[in-house]
C-alpha cells in the first residue's frame, strides 16, 4: 500500500506495507494509507480505496469491517459523492492461511446521490477467486437499504454506507521532511525546509493530521465473527478490492 502525493503518481512511495492478518482472539491491527495512488483512480475517484480496517465489534462475537473510497472530499464536495454503482467493492476472507479468499462479502450500488441504495451479499464463496474481474453472486442480497442509513440486525449483518471524516491520521508535514525528494514541485508543501534528522513521525501532541476534515465514502459491516471463521481457523486474513 502506498501513499500518493498529488502530481507526483510516477515517484508515489511506499509509505507503510502491512498485511492485514487478524486473529480473532488478538487483533492485530493494520496500519496503512493509499490515497490517489494511480492516474486511473485520480480520473474515477469511487475507485480509490484509501482503507481498509477490521476489529472487533460490539459484542465479543462480532467483528466489523471498514472499506473506505473516494477520499479526500471536501465538505462541499461530500453531498454529491456517491459510490459507483457500476463497480463491486468486496471484503475478502481467507481463513485457511494460503492467501486466497474463502469468503467475500460484495457489495453494490444502486443509483447515484442521496437517493442510492446498497446491497450487500455474503459471506459466500467467491464466484471468482482473485483476479480484478469479479462477478456479481446470485444469491439474494443480505442486507439491502438506502446509504447513509444504519441498516440490518444488532444480531446479524449491520451495514453502515455513506460518508464519513477519513479516520487515517497522516502527518503528511513530517513525511515530506523525512522524504523530502516526495515533496510536491509547487504549493504550500513544497516549502517546507528539508530536515536530514527527521527520522520518524512526531508525537500526538505536535503532529498534524493533513486528512482531518475530508471525508471518505466508507462502506461499514459489524457481522458475527463465527460467519467468517466458517469452514476454516480462527486467524483470518482480511482484504478489500474494488474492481468492474
Ligand atoms: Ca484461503
Amino acid at each position: 500500500m502506498k501513499f500518493h502525493l498529488p502530481g507526483r503518481g510516477a515517484r508515489a512511495l511506499a509509505l507503510l506495507a502491512t498485511v492485514a492478518v487478524v486473529g480473532v482472539a488478538g487483533v492485530r491491527a493494520a496500519r496503512a494509507s493509499d490515497h490517489q495512488d494511480n492516474p486511473l483512480v485520480e480520473l474515477n475517484p469511487s475507485m480509490d480505496m484509501s482503507d481498509f480496517y477490521a476489529f472487533p465489534g460490539s459484542a465479543a462475537d462480532r467483528t466489523v469491517l471498514v472499506l473506505n473510497s473516494h477520499p479526500l472530499l471536501t465538505p462541499a464536495q461530500t453531498p454529491g459523492a456517491s459510490f459507483d454503482p457500476n463497480i463491486l467493492y468486496q471484503f475478502k476472507i481467507d481463513n485457511t492461511g494460503d492467501a486466497k479468499e474463502d469468503l467475500v462479502i460484495q457489495v453494490v450500488f444502486h443509483g447515484t446521490g442521496a437517493s442510492q441504495t446498497v446491497e450487500v451479499r455474503g459471506p459466500i464463496a467467491p464466484p471468482v477467486v482473485g483476479g480484478m474481474m469479479n462477478t456479481v453472486a446470485n444469491t439474494t442480497p443480505t442486507v439491502t437499504g438506502p446509504v447513509n442509513t444504519v441498516l440490518g440486525t444488532t444480531s446479524g449483518m449491520q451495514v453502515y454506507a455513506g460518508a464519513r471524516e477519513d479516520p487515517f491520521f497522516l502527518d503528511l508535514e513530517q513525511f515530506l521532511r523525512i522524504l523530502p525528494d516526495r515533496k510536491p514541485s509547487t504549493g504550500p508543501l513544497s516549502l517546507i525546509p528539508d530536515s536530514p534528522t527527521a527520522g520518524s513521525f512526531r508525537d500526538a501532541a505536535s503532529a498534524v493530521d493533513a486528512l482531518k476534515g475530508s471525508n471518505v465514502l466508507s462502506i461499514v459491516v459489524e457481522l458475527p465473527t463465527a460467519q467468517l471463521t466458517a469452514g476454516g481457523s480462527s486467524k483470518l486474513g482480511l482484504w478489500g478490492t474494488i474492481s468492474r
